[in-house]
């Protein structure tokens, strides 16, 4: 039987009643129309008028639109007249404010955004259009970089500085680095802190911290006896260029590279509370500070509070049981559901570096100039009990079917002498070809210990035939992992199309697996696929296509990004002793 979407019992249960308007939205309307009659230069009366007006909407303990709903007369609100009332209930029940459509129209749209800037309010974007003819931001930009505002309107050096530092902020796209390219500036600018007298922590809080692929900035936590001494540390440091703001306890500067880094000192007794704050991110901070109010307690980056009394904020830990939850890793703090499974003590054990037993997917160049023996040696020296060793089929530009039959050969050989100490599984990086069969013939298929399966041709396949062609290959008797599911790049758009979903769902029907490539340039699959693939029960391998022996090392941006993804040690192929590994893989 199908249904009439005319049917109006049907189209009730579908659309969703109108969300109600809020009283800090109608509010930020009236002060909006404030500035403009102030820009046009209104009778200041009228001005006052509506911000008064907006100060009441605010700070209204019940909603405008219930009052409107229940047919109540809003002029016996302070400070709302009958014309206002009207206006308020149109607003409500239409959502239209004619009076702003009109001071809009009078004032230019650029003048308009211009409030928007810190420092910048209906006096002063009044002066900068009426003086200098500035409507834009650009205009404005480029008034301040040739020194034409100076000295007006209260603009001090400070202010313009500030303001053209948020111009070209705003302007520019946001420029974000990659989380291993800063680390090495991180790590050093860490331990010149440490050195500055009386600091006694130094940490790197912010995105860098969660661990995310790219941080915007540095955000580095200090606690010390001597604020001002920990600040001149930071100026001290020989890759700063520009200093953007310089306080007691707090300084951004820009370094070299073009890297911000923001430096917060604090008290030792408020670090866990900072370090909670200063960590983000701001999404899961406001989750867990809505908990803290809900059981009547304050939390911000000082400590915990109970009216005037502070409970705490030494560490983290105590923040967290302060307000009633077990500790969240930091690569979980990104509000997506981490508060709750800690409410219910449901949260993952995250997946450590050290649970690592080996990696499935290195070329044979990874042993540098030794070879076959000298991969194996350089995964022996991480402590891995097992490597798979895993050359591109011809279709990617990889090994001759000779050429591989020989390294088989090579393998077998040194896995007699090595008595799996580590142990070499024999592997390929085998093209899935475009009509989704395997790039390599059944009888050497049939030698490997397992394969992992990709894409790096036919990028341009439409969605369909882009996860027609994959779901085949998982079909395939041989196909153990697909490697680098999605081919991304850090930071830019899917190279193809694929229904990622789907794929994970033949996956787990054919008991294969996915990997995430941990190349910090590619972290493929993504912190949020990781998760969907843990939902549908699907084993991720972590692995990192080295190339050579240094890449090897790779692996803990790997598991920083598994992490991310909610990945427990069970979660993840590659932590597993080499026996189950074994019947994991085998097959069927
Ligand atoms: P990024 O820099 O874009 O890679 O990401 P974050 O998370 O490092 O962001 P950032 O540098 O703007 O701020 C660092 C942390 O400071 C952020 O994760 C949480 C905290 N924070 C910043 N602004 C606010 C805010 O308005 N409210 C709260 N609760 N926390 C904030
Ligand atoms: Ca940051
Ligand atoms: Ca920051």
């Amino acid at each position: 039987m199908s249904v009439s979407v005319e049917d109006s019992s049907i189209v009730g249960t579908l659309v969703p009643a109108p969300r109600a308007v809020e009283n800090g939205e109608i509010a930020a309307l009236l002060d909006r129309l404030a500035d403009l009659l102030e820009i046009e230069g209104a009778n200041p009366f009228r001005v006052r008028a509506y911000r008064t007006a907006a100060r009441t909407v605010r700070d209204l303990p019940g909603s405008i639109a219930a009052l409107v709903a229940e047919d109540r007369d809003l002029a016996e609100l302070p400070g709302i007249g009958h014309d206002l009332a009207g206006k308020l209930v149109e607003i409500v029940e239409s959502g239209r404010f004619p009076a702003l459509e009109e001071a809009r129209a009078q004032v230019p749209s650029g003048l308009v955004d211009l409030l928007e800037l810190p420092g910048v309010g209906p006096k002063r974007a009044k002066a900068l259009y009426e003086e200098l003819g500035i409507t834009t931001m650009d205009e404005l930009a480029a008034a301040l970089r040739a020194g034409r505002v100076h000295g007006r309107h209260g603009f001090g050096e400070t202010t313009e500085r500030k303001l053209l530092h948020e111009l070209e902020r705003r302007t520019k796209p946001e420029r974000r680095s990659m989380l291993a390219e800063v680390e090495p500036t991180a790590q050093a600018l860490v331990s010149h802190l440490s050195g500055a007298r009386g600091v006694r922590r130094t940490v790197v809080a912010g995105s860098y911290r969660r661990r995310r692929e790219t941080v915007r900035d540095l955000d580095v936590l200090v606690t010390a006896s001597d604020p001002t001494a920990a600040t001149e540390r930071l100026l001290s440091f020989a890759e700063v260029e520009e200093v953007l703001a310089h306080g007691s306890t707090r300084s951004t500067v820009r370094l070299g590279s073009g890297l911000q880094v923001d430096l917060r000192v604090v008290k030792e007794e408020s670090y866990g509370a900072a370090l909670c704050y200063f960590t983000g991110s701001v999404a899961h901070s406001v989750a867990v500070r809505r908990l803290a109010q809900r059981a009547g307690l304050k939390l911000n980056e000082y400590g915990v509070f109970h009216g005037d009394e502070r409970l705490g904020g030494r560490t983290e830990r105590e923040v967290f049981r302060l307000v009633g939850l077990p500790y969240i890793a930091p690569e979980l703090r990104e509000n997506r559901g981490e508060v709750d499974a800690a409410l219910r003590h449901r949260l993952p054990h995250l997946v450590r570096e050290q649970d690592v037993r080996g990696d499935l997917r290195v070329h044979s160049s990874a042993g540098d100039r030794q070879g076959l023996r000298g991969l194996a040696n350089a995964a022996r020296d991480r402590g891995y009990e097992y490597v798979a060793i895993a050359d591109r089929t011809p279709a990617a530009g990889g090994r001759s079917h000779r050429a591989l039959r020989e390294q088989l050969d090579g393998i077998e050989r040194l896995n007699d002498e090595l008595r799996g100490h580590p142990l070499l599984l024999a592997s390929a990086e085998v093209e899935i070809l475009e009509d989704g069969s395997l790039d390599l013939p059944e009888r050497l298929l049939r030698r490997l210990d397992l394969t992992v399966c990709a894409v790096h041709t036919g990028f341009a396949l439409s969605r369909r035939r882009q996860t027609d062609r994959v779901l085949r290959a998982i079909e395939s008797p041989y196909f153990t992992i697909l490697a680098h599911p999605t081919g991304r790049l850090v930071g830019d758009e899917p190279r193809y199309d694929l229904d990622l979903e789907r794929v994970i769902e033949l996956v787990h029907e054919h008991g294969g697996f996915v990997e995430l490539d941990a190349r910090p340039g590619r972290l493929d699959l993504s912190d949020v696929h990781c998760k969907l693939a843990k939902e549908r029960g699907v084993g991720v391998a972590i692995s990192t296509g080295a190339a050579s022996r240094a890449d090897l090392a790779v692996m803990r941006f790997g598991v920083d990004q598994a992490r991310r993804g909610w990945l427990e040690r069970t979660d993840v192929l590659n932590t597993r002793p080499v026996a189950e590994l074994r019947r994991l893989i085998a097959r069927s």
